[in-house]
Order: structure tokens, then C-alpha cells, then sequence
């Protein structure tokens, strides 16, 4: 029995097995709005057999962009393409998440096929805002207003209003964004806050913004529908944010109500040159947490294999596979992985239109 295609039960969301799709950014929006190309991507992997689709970073403001193509919710018009999606990705068994993103002092960049730098006000960019009026850096030179009180106060009601969108637009799984070097992660990361008030300086205060966020964002969303966070747990240098922090936070938002870790990692500073890449790496990481903090555990990063996603699963290292590239090689990685782990009920996994012609070889 593979583990990897077992049910997985989150309140009163059941996923048909353990593989998701992690969310991944198209960069194919026109103001925030999803297009036919967002269809076609996410239904394609709910027909692939994925258990989970999440859409990717989804920007709670305009300024909360990476680029000006990103996919947002901040206006009612932008809930309809997205009911559509949902619609199709739940016909074809799969369940509908979306990840709600602000991006801070990395917003306001082009598409990384036009060159991924900052883009400047002439040229489609808007002012940045973050923690501390620090720029990234490398490609990244813009410098952020720190942000002030009222700042933060907008932004956790755009998360609250975004939440409410997702909700209206059918989906039944909400991630907030809190890695890879964006706003939340720019609050928790010492490396990027400089921030001499509530909002600085000890771990409780650098979590602030999180906490708050996630607070106000549980109190919207439907106690009975999973609310999950991605973290980035470590900055993987001295004097970063390191896993001990990241499973404090995480056990403080657990009594809070949240129902699942996605474990990530970095991109708080340019420098990724200290990461130690290598197959399935973060999953030792995603195991401790999981032991230590008692939280479902979703963990991506270098996962190909059936094999490896299968032990993952089956060893408690993570309950849910977040698989992203591997997806885009592939949309039939469920399919396929399902086949080489003989799990049983593989051949069903396909949609009828391609069922029978599939199996007949
Ligand atoms: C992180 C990434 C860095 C380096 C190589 C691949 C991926 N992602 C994070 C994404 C944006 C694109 C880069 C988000 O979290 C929105």
C-alpha cells in the first residue's frame, strides 16, 4: 500500500492522496486577473491526479506584486476566472488551495524571462514598502519605505479581504505566503528587520506581523477548511533565522488554529550560495518540525522521484509531497508514480476521455 497515495484528512477537507501541486508563480495575469493559461496549467495537473492544486503566490494588494504580471485578489472582479478554475480542478477530484502572497521589498520586479530586476516607475513599477528601507539587493536595488503602523494595519485587511475572496471564489484550502524573502519573511528574518518597535528586535516581536495576520485571516476563514502557512525555517547563515526560531513560531501559530506547515526555505538575502542542494534535503528539516511542533507537514525542494516521494510520506518525514518542477516536466506525475508504486486503484486515476486508450498498452 503506498503511502503517497493514501487519503490524506485535514478538517473537513480530504485530499485523494499525497502529492500537491506547490504553488508556482505564471506570471500570465493582466491586472491580477487569472487568465485561460491558468485553466489550462492547474487543470492539467487536477487531471494529472494531483490531490491538492495550489495557485500560486497571489498578490493581497497591487504593491504586493513580484511583477505586474502576477496573479492578485484584491478586487471582486478577479474572483469569476478564478470560480472557473476551481470548478474544473474539483470536477477532476482534486481540491482547490490558493496561496495569498505580499511580496514587500522584492515587488515590483520584471518576469524572470524579461530579466527578473527591480522595474522602475517609467518602466511599470510601483513603490516598494518593507520592514526596514533596506534593499534586497543584487538584482534587486530598490530601496522599500519602511513601512508604519497604518502600513501594517493595510496590509493584514488586505490579507483579511483576500481570504475572503478565496473563500467566495471556492476554494477550500488557504497558504499564507511567509518565505522566500517577501513581506512576512522580511518581518521574522533579523537579517532584513531593523525595526526598533513592536515589530523588531526579539523573535515575539519580529513574529508580530505574522501572528497578527494569521489571527486576523482565522477569524475570516471557516474554522472546518485547513488554514496553512509556508515558512521559510531557515536562512541557512549565522545570525538568520534558524529552525529552533522557526518551530517556536510555528507552535505559537499552531495554538492559533493553523492546521498545516508548508516547509520552506531562504531567499531572505541574495546570497544563496550557502544552500546545500542535494536530493529531498529539506525533508530531514520538515521531519524534525513535524515531531517537534506536532503540526502536519507539507515539504518541498528537489523531490522527483516516486520512490523518494513515497518514504517521505511513509518514513512521517511530511504528509504531503508539495511537488512543483517535477509537475511541470510531467502533469501526469501522480499517474505515472502511482504505476511504478503499484498503488492500487493507479488505473482509475485517469479522467474516461483518456482512460481506456491509456491503459490498452
Ligand atoms: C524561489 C526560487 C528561487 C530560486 C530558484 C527557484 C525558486 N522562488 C520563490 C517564488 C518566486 C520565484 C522564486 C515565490 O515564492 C513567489
Amino acid at each position: 500500500m503506498a503511502a503517497l497515495f493514501s487519503e490524506f484528512r485535514l478538517k473537513d477537507v480530504v485530499l485523494r492522496n499525497r502529492v500537491a501541486v506547490a504553488p508556482m508563480c505564471q506570471y500570465s495575469s493582466t491586472d491580477g486577473v487569472a487568465d485561460d493559461w491558468h485553466l489550462v496549467h492547474l487543470g492539467s495537473r487536477a487531471v494529472g491526479g494531483a490531490g491538492l492544486v495550489v495557485v500560486e503566490a497571489t498578490a493581497v494588494s497591487p504593491e504586493g506584486r513580484i511583477s505586474p504580471a502576477d496573479a492578485g485578489l484584491w478586487n471582486d472582479a478577479q474572483i469569476e476566472p478564478l470560480r472557473r478554475i476551481n470548478r474544473f480542478v474539483e470536477a477532476h477530484g482534486a481540491v482547490p488551495g490558493i496561496q495569498l502572497a505580499h511580496a514587500g521589498r522584492k515587488a515590483s520586479a520584471a518576469r524572470p524571462w524579461e530579466g527578473d530586476h527591480h522595474l522602475y516607475e517609467a518602466r511599470g513599477g510601483w513603490a516598494t514598502i518593507a520592514p526596514s528601507a533596506e534593499a534586497f539587493g543584487g538584482n534587486l536595488p530598490k530601496v522599500p519605505r519602511a513601512m508604519t503602523l497604518d502600513d501594517i494595519a493595510r496590509v493584514r485587511n488586505d490579507f483579511v479581504a483576500a481570504a475572503r475572496r478565496s473563500l467566495d471564489a471556492g476554494f477550500r484550502w488557504l497558504e499564507l505566503h511567509f518565505a522566500h524573502g517577501y513581506l512576512a519573511h522580511e518581518f521574522l528574518s533579523p537579517l532584513v528587520n531593523r525595526r526598533t518597535d513592536a515589530y523588531g528586535g526579539s523573535l515575539e516581536n519580529r513574529s508580530r506581523f505574522l501572528i497578527e495576520t494569521f489571527d486576523a485571516v482565522r477569524a475570516v476563514w471557516p474554522e472546518h477548511l485547513p488554514l496553512t502557512a509556508r515558512l521559510s525555517v531557515t536562512d541557512w547563515v549565522d545570525g538568520g533565522l534558524t529552525v529552533d526560531e522557526s518551530i517556536e513560531v510555528i507552535r505559537k501559530l499552531a495554538g492559533r488554529g493553523l492546521d498545516l506547515i508548508d516547509v520552506s526555505h531562504g531567499f531572505a538575502i541574495p546570497d544563496i550560495s550557502m544552500i546545500p542542494w542535494a536530493p529531498g534535503f529539506l525533508a530531514p528539516i520538515a521531519e524534525r518540525i513535524r515531531r517537534e511542533t506536532r503540526v502536519p507537514t507539507a515539504v518541498g525542494w528537489m523531490i522527483s522521484e516516486p520512490q523518494q516521494a513515497e518514504r517521505i510520506v511513509a518514513d512521517g518525514q511530511a504528509d504531503l509531497v508539495m511537488l512543483a518542477r517535477e509537475l511541470l516536466r510531467d502533469p501526469y506525475w501522480p499517474y505515472h508514480a502511482a504505476r511504478a508504486l503499484g498503488a492500487p486503484g493507479a488505473d482509475t486515476m485517469l479522467p474516461d476521455q483518456y482512460a481506456r486508450a491509456v491503459k490498452a498498452r
